[in-house]
């Protein structure tokens, strides 16, 4: 049985599974989430309560966080793109950098979008005032970490870039990087013209007007 991935191409955590999907040119199902295909929605609901996405259906196996959907491609389903170091000195940075960007660039980039959807009267300043400070802080610290590096945790672009690639694109959406951070920002650029992810971002593109803050006229 062929690999299915559920999601959204719009979905910052569907593209970062897409990234790994598309990095070794593995052949997948693609089940897309949305109104025009409630059976989607009905069968991730049913594997899944929480009902978050992507999903991937392999075989038997159900897996869902997208960090273990790539680690589950890269055990079961590997290609010439190694994005988790077969040495395991080498996978800890990597899987290190892989929490960072989904906790703390992710994570206060969605509680920021996430504030922009509620109505009026439930939204959460504080909330959002504490979610753009860990984004100074994180953004300060990348680009520091990552002067010097081609890629998140050296010369290969691994799983830390996958969860990058996302992250960063949106968190520069919703709370630029200032005019300063000229690594962080190169580093950026280098994402968006890997083609895996610019593949992801120009499937996405048709979504933008659905994006709650606004999206900006760029990338
Ligand atoms: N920790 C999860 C996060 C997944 C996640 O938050 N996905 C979003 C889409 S980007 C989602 O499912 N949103 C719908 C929901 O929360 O109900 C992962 O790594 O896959």
């Amino acid at each position: 049985m062929s690999l299915q991935l559920f999601g959204h191409p719009f979905s910052s955590y569907t593209m970062k599974a897409l990234i790994a999907l598309y990095e070794n040119g593995t052949p997948f199902e693609f089940r897309m989430l949305g109104p025009d295909h409630p059976e989607n929605g009905a069968e991730l609901a049913r594997r899944w309560p929480l009902g978050k996405f992507p999903l991937l259906i392999d075989g038997d196996a159900t897996v869902f966080e997208a960090s273990a959907i790539i680690e589950h491609l890269a055990a079961f389903h590997p290609g010439p793109v190694k994005l988790i170091p077969a040495d395991a000195k080498a996978a800890v940075p990597v899987r290190m950098l892989d929490r960072i960007f989904d906790n703390y660039v992710m994570g206060p980039m969605q509680a920021i979008v996430g504030d922009a959807l509620r109505p009026e009267g439930s939204r959460d300043a504080h909330g959002v005032v504490q979610a753009r400070t860990t984004l100074d802080t994180i953004y300060a610290w990348l680009d520091q970490t990552l002067a010097g590096r081609r890629w998140a945790a050296g010369d290969a672009f691994t799983l830390a870039d996958a969860a990058a690639a996302p992250a960063l694109f949106y968190a520069d959406w919703v709370h630029p990087f200032g005019a300063d951070r000229s690594t962080l920002k190169a580093y950026r650029v280098r994402l968006l013209g890997r083609p895996s992810f610019a593949r992801c971002i120009d499937e996405a593109r048709p979504y933008r007007p659905l994006f709650p803050l606004g999206a900006p006229d760029r990338d």
